[in-house]
C-alpha cells in the first residue's frame, strides 16, 4: 500500500510564498486523495500494491487512467514536499552548478528559463528539471499529473525539480497569479535537496 510521506515542515513554514491553508489542504486533501484512488485503483484489478512507485510509473502505459493520474499525483507530490522548504538559504552544490551553467549558460538564465517554461504551459501540469539518459540537464512540462518517469511522455527522464501548476497548489494567495506563483516558489527551492538528487544520477 501506498502512504503520504511526512512532511519535514509545520504546515505555516512557507510562509508567506505559501499560505499554511493552502499546505494543509494541498498535503491533507489532494495528496492523500491521489494516494488512497491510486490504492484503490490498484486494488481493484487485483495488482500489485507493494511495487516501487519508479516501476509502476516506467510500465504505465499498461494501466488504465486511474493508475496512470493517481500514480503520478502521489509521486509529484511526494517529490515536490521535499524540493521546497523554510531554508531558502542555499544554490546549487557544485556540480550541478557547473552541470546548471553548462546547460544553460548562468542560474539567472536557468531561472528565467524555468519561469518562462511554467508560465507557458496551458492549464493543469508540471514544470520539471529531469536528468535524461544522456546525463543531461532539461528542462520540460507535462500535462495533468503526468511526469518524466512514464514511459508515454515525450521527455523522459529522472525530475530533480518540479513545480506544481495546478491551481489547487496557489490560488487561495496568489489568484489567478501563476508568475508570482513561480517567483514565490523558486524562493522556496531546497538547492541542497536538489543538488542530492543530481548527484545521485551521475
Ligand atoms: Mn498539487
Amino acid at each position: 500500500m501506498f502512504t503520504l510521506p511526512k512532511l519535514n515542515y509545520n504546515y505555516s513554514d512557507l510562509a508567506p510564498y505559501i499560505d499554511a491553508e493552502t499546505m494543509e489542504i494541498h498535503y491533507t486533501k489532494h495528496h492523500q486523495g491521489y494516494t488512497d484512488k491510486l490504492n484503490a485503483a490498484l486494488e481493484s484489478i487485483k495488482a500489485d500494491t507493494e511495487i516501487p512507485i519508479e516501476e509502476l510509473l516506467a510500465n504505465i502505459s499498461k494501466y488504465g487512467m486511474a493508475i496512470r493520474n493517481n500514480a503520478g499525483g502521489f509521486y509529484n507530490h511526494s517529490l515536490f514536499w521535499t524540493i521546497i522548504s523554510p531554508k531558502r538559504s542555499t544554490s546549487p552544490r557544485n556540480v550541478l552548478s557547473e552541470a546548471i551553467s553548462k546547460h544553460f549558460d548562468s542560474m539567472e538564465s536557468f531561472l528565467s528559463s524555468f519561469k518562462a517554461k511554467a508560465l507557458a504551459h496551458f492549464g493543469s501540469g508540471w514544470t520539471w528539471l529531469l536528468v535524461n539518459q544522456n546525463k543531461e540537464l532539461v528542462l520540460t512540462s507535462t500535462a495533468n499529473q503526468d511526469n518524466p518517469l512514464m514511459d508515454m511522455v515525450q521527455e523522459q527522464g529522472t525530475p530533480i525539480l518540479g513545480i506544481d501548476l495546478w491551481e489547487h497548489a496557489y490560488y487561495l494567495k496568489h489568484q489567478n497569479d501563476r508568475a508570482s506563483y513561480i517567483d514565490a516558489f523558486i524562493e522556496l527551492i531546497d538547492w541542497d535537496e536538489v543538488s542530492r538528487r543530481y548527484a545521485v544520477l551521475i
